[in-house]
């Protein structure tokens, strides 16, 4: 039997918890074959819910189930911890400015980043996925000067897949033989879903749809507006979608991707006329639990505008906090 995996989560007693943490415990993430250790983290006043969570974990008997641990100390929490899912973060209350909102997801993430970078393992890979995604995992970045910065990463997963699945529907194909998608930027409604390169079975999706209109009237606004939509119709935020969404980004980064290109949030190195340390949804590749960006991809004229675009969104989130991270 391999050795267990410590498995930070925090937000364990919010929704999107309750549809990750069965999952990790089940083995869908690391495999079926990697006991893991779930090592939780929420407020204070969320202690008896996680205790709850927690019930309902040991009465599942999970065979890869190797221990649990609960706190509202994020020293304790990430002490140790090879994978950290970082979704608790500050909702927006109402009348709550955007400004507001990203002071306080800075300091939530602040905190974070420096316990991260005194306790967990020198490899931990972390995912953010409490939103602003990408800016709280460029603060949590900055915050753990000691950790590679390449080990922090935030959730593009979940526009991904929310664009694989429109292009399947669209061309009637199967989303399983959709290669080569990926998705740019910010996770907001500014990333730009492009499937440009994308093919299926080995034909150009872009030559299978050519539809330009669809793509920047219907595709894109769909995809983009996709959180909203579900909110609408549910009445709650996408918690099963999102947790699905952490689920294959972790797995895709430690198992690997066969060549496959996913979309990962991931600190730029400059690539693509991204600055250098943005975090920035890109096609990547996962082998050896590393993940490596797809280089060479040609930006026409209307994907340069998108990415601007978001990457501009991204520019503003970040001098919004600068202040914090001096
Ligand atoms: P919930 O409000 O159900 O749960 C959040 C949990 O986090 C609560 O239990 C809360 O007590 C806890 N929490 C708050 N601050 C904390 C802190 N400082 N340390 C530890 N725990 C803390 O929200 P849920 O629906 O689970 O969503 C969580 C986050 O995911 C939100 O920020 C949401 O915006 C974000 N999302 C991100 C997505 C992505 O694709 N990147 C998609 C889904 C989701 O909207």
């Amino acid at each position: 039997m391999k050795n267990p995996v410590r498995v930070a989560v925090t937000g364990a007693a919010g929704q999107i918890g309750y549809a990750l943490l069965f999952r990790i415990a089940s083995g869908e993430m690391l495999g079926k074959d990697q006991p893991v250790i779930l090592q939780l983290l929420d407020l204070p006043q969320a202690q008896n819910a996680v205790k709850g969570v927690m019930m309902e974990l040991q009465d599942c008997a999970f065979p890869l189930l190797a221990g649990m641990t609960a706190s509202d100390d994020p020293e304790v929490a990430f002490k140790d911890a090879q994978v950290a899912i970082l979704v608790g973060a500050r909702p927006r209350s109402k009348g709550m400015e955007r400004a507001d909102l990203l002071q306080a997801n800075a300091q939530i993430f602040t905190v974070q980043g420096a316990a991260l970078n005194k306790v967990a393992d020198r490899n931990v890979k972390v995912l953010v996925v409490g939103n602003p995604a990408n800016t709280n995992a460029y603060i949590a970045m900055k915050s753990a000067p000691d950790l590679p910065a390449k080990n922090f990463t935030a959730m593009l997963r979940l526009d991904h897949n929310r664009a694989a699945s429109q292009i399947a529907e669209k061309t009637g194909k199967a989303v399983a033989d959709i290669e080569k998608l990926c998705v740019w930027g910010n996770h907001s409604p500014t990333m730009y879903a492009d499937y440009r390169f994308a093919t299926i079975n080995g034909q150009s999706v872009k030559d299978m749809i050519n539809d330009q209109q669809w793509n920047a009237e219907v595709f894109l606004p769909t995809v983009g507006k996709r959180g909203a939509a579900i909110i609408e119709a549910r009445g709650l935020s996408s918690a099963a979608s999102a947790a699905n969404a952490a689920i294959d980004h972790i797995r895709d980064w430690w198992l690997g991707t066969n060549g496959k290109w996913v979309t990962m949030g991931i600190p730029s190195d400059g690539s693509y006329g991204i600055p250098e340390g943005t975090v920035f949804g890109f096609p990547v590749t996962c082998e050896n639990g590393e993940y490596q960006l797809v280089r060479g991809l040609e930006i026409d004229e209307f994907s340069r505008e998108r990415i601007n675009a978001t990457l501009q969104e991204l520019e503003d989130e970040k001098a919004g906090v600068a202040d914090l991270l001096k």
